[in-house]
């Protein structure tokens, strides 16, 4: 399958984030997509396409224009004001405060807009966080012209981000950004299978009330895990989205017999849905020996993850997502790729 991928992804490099009360080092380095690609070219997946460009309406189909400005231009503001490092939030939005006002300093608009510690814009970040979003819309098009499969390397991850809110290292959702331009050009129904170790609130509360796109998560518990607040097994979806909303929390330590189970489970219910196409957040932090999480997926594990997507035989956009044992990292995403293809 092609393989979709910019070099731009490297002008986000993250100063660093706040883990267990230090400042450490980014786990969403740039070294992650240059280890995808190098291996994704290893093994021969496909030809690789530098991504087009899209009109900026697509980002705001999703996402509120006003956080778009925000990315845009926030970490120039933060520099202007004489500011050091990356623009950061110090204060969070939560219940309680003003909810009928968008503040209009850029600390009120981080505080307004980001929900973590761990999602700093720097001066470059934008054209990055742009050209994840259009790597993805590329793979979207190939899609909606026929292609059986594409891989979008996108960089940063997006499966956090929602409509007005961003944080866990995503700052627009690119596999909610690639689904509503499927729907534009004249899909039906989509659905995204989220595969990443955390739950992928960001599109959950992008489409909760939809019915066209069916959302299908399998992560870790947020009982336990990051991002704490949304995910559980009792989110259905509402209105219209009643049915179209299906998350599948397992618990610290799960191993392949109890992950394969819930992607069993997934599969059906995706079966059942009879999308037009479906879009994989793909994040590989499943694995053993990720730094930051607490499944155990095995290399192996992963080729037979792609194999049952494969079987559920509908046109496919991989969209990369998190995944932070880096050594690894292309090993683990790429044979999700090759074992989706058969090999
Ligand atoms: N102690 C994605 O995988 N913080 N995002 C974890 C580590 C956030 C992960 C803190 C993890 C976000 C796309
Ligand atoms: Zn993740």
């Amino acid at each position: 399958m092609d393989v979709i991928f910019s070099p731009d992804h490297a002008l986000h490099a993250s100063p660093g984030e706040l883990n267990s009360g230090e400042f450490v080092p980014a786990f969403e380095k740039p070294e992650r997509a240059d280890i995808i690609l190098r291996r994704a070219q290893e093994v021969g997946l496909g030809p690789v396409r530098a991504p087009l460009s899209f009109p900026p309406d697509h980002l705001t189909r999703i996402h509120d224009p006003r956080m778009v400005e925000l990315l845009r231009n926030g970490a120039a503001e933060w520099k202007a004001a004489g500011r050091k490092g990356g623009a950061f939030p110090f204060t969070f939005f939560t219940r309680g405060f003003r909810a009928d006002r968008v503040p209009e300093t850029l600390e009120g608009r981080l505080a307004w807009f980001c929900f973590d510690a761990g999602t700093p814009l720097t001066e470059t970040s934008w054209q990055a966080i742009e050209s994840s979003a259009h790597v993805a819309l590329t793979g979207a098009k190939a899609i909606s012209e026929g292609a059986r499969s594409m891989f979008a390397l996108c960089r940063p991850p997006g499966h956090h981000a929602g409509s007005d809110h961003y944080g866990g290292y995503c700052f627009l959702n690119n596999a909610a950004i690639a689904a509503q331009y499927l729907l534009d050009q004249g899909a039906k129904r989509v659905a995204i299978l989220d595969v990443d170790y955390h739950h992928g609130n960001g599109t959950q509360q992008i489409f909760y009330h939809r019915d066209d796109v069916l959302l299908v998560n399998i992560h870790a518990t947020p009982d336990q895990e990051y991002p704490y607040l949304l995910g559980f097994a009792d989110e259905p979806g509402a209105g219209p989205g009643e049915g179209y909303n299906l998350n599948l929390p397992l618990p610290w330590g799960t191993e392949w017999a109890a992950w394969s189970a819930a992607l069993d489970a997934g599969c059906q219910r995706i079966a059942q849905y009879a999308p037009d196409v479906l879009l994989v957040s793909l994040g590989v932090d499943t694995y053993r020996n990720d730094p930051i999480s607490q499944f155990k997926l095995d290399h192996e594990h992963f080729t037979r993850m792609g194999a049952r997507i494969a079987a559920l035989g509908l046109p496919t956009l991989f969209v990369m997502e998190g995944g932070y044992a880096v050594a690894e990292i292309g090993v683990n995403a790429v044979n999700v790729l090759t074992g989706f293809d058969g090999g």
